[in-house]
């Protein structure tokens, strides 16, 4: 598939995309979704690319979903449209691929809800957060109402959610909505020496810390320590992962994954 909106590079094996459609501070419309569905499913099984980086052109990351392509929807298509965005932004936690956004400005409702469905964000002094959704008579559509809650908890996610206050980079820190917070000419070398320093680690360790933390947060604690404890005796036997590790570390070496 052709990209208009996404411009995408693989850089020592780290996936940066750029959403870019800057005249409309990177609105999300169908057609993005559509690209980003694409670049999801042609990285999926791609073991080369070992971490994934998703930042805005220009002065926003992404200003919410387009309200023009929005405002003359039926309420059986803005159910479609709600669908359509939780189901891609779902899809970067069914990723192995550790999924980073780089909030270089604007992180507004669709596009707050983009960065909460990454695995955590790294934010620019510039960048402003907010769910402005009540502003125009809606709510998120595209799982904010879920993903805000479960990210900073419940009084600060409704108070955001209630009021549209757009908060700076250092209350987005404050409450945990990022979790660290750069100058702006540094945001990107940042966020690539992070993704690097990920992809340096034992590559099923970090697979598995995704599945098991977002697995985790489905089942009841009990539920989740079985799967810990079976995905933890995973790593070990002869030639697996964790054994390699422990070995090097003994042997005073660098692992061979
Ligand atoms: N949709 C479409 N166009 C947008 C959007 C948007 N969300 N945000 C900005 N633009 C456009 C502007 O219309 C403008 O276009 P033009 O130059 O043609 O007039 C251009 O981008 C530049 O914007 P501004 O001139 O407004 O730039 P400012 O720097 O003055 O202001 C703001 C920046 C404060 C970010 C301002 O643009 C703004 O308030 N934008 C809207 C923010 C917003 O309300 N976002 C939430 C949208 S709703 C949403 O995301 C719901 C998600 C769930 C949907 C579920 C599916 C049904």
């Amino acid at each position: 598939m052709d990209y208009k909106i996404l411009k995408t590079e693989v850089i020592e094996g780290i996936a940066v995309v750029t959403i870019s459609r800057p005249e409309a501070l990177n609105a999300l419309n169908t057609r993005f979704f559509n690209e980003m569905d694409d670049f999801v499913s042609s990285v999926k099984n791609n073991t080369s690319v070992k971490a994934i980086i998703i930042t805005g052109d220009g002065k926003a990351f992404v200003a919410g979903a387009d309200i023009a392509e929005m405002v003359d929807k039926t309420q059986q298509e803005g159910s479609t449209f709600s669908k359509l965005g939780q189901h891609t932004f779902s899809s970067f936690g069914e990723l192995y691929i550790p999924v980073i956004a780089a909030i270089n400005g604007f992180a507004l409702g669709g596009g707050l809800e983009l960065a909460m469905g990454c695995d955590f964000r790294i934010a620019s002094t510039k960048a402003k957060f907010g769910q402005p959704e009540v502003n125009l008579g809606l709510i998120p559509g595209y799982a904010g109402t879920q993903r805000l809650s479960r990210l900073v908890g419940l009084g600060d996610a409704l108070y955001l959610l209630m009021s549209a206050e757009m908060i700076g980079a250092d209350d987005a820190l404050r409450i945990g909505l990022v979790q660290k917070v750069v100058e702006p000419e540094a945001l990107m070398e940042e966020v690539m020496k992070i993704a690097k320093t990920i992809a340096a680690k034992g590559p099923s360790a970090v697979k598995k810390v995704k599945h098991v933390v977002r697995q985790g947060l489905e089942m009841s604690l009990k539920q989740g320590e079985e799967l810990e404890a079976r995905e933890f005796g995973s790593l070990f036997g002869e030639g697996r992962e964790g054994k390699e590790g422990m070995k090097a570390f003994l042997e005073k070496r660098k692992p061979n994954w």
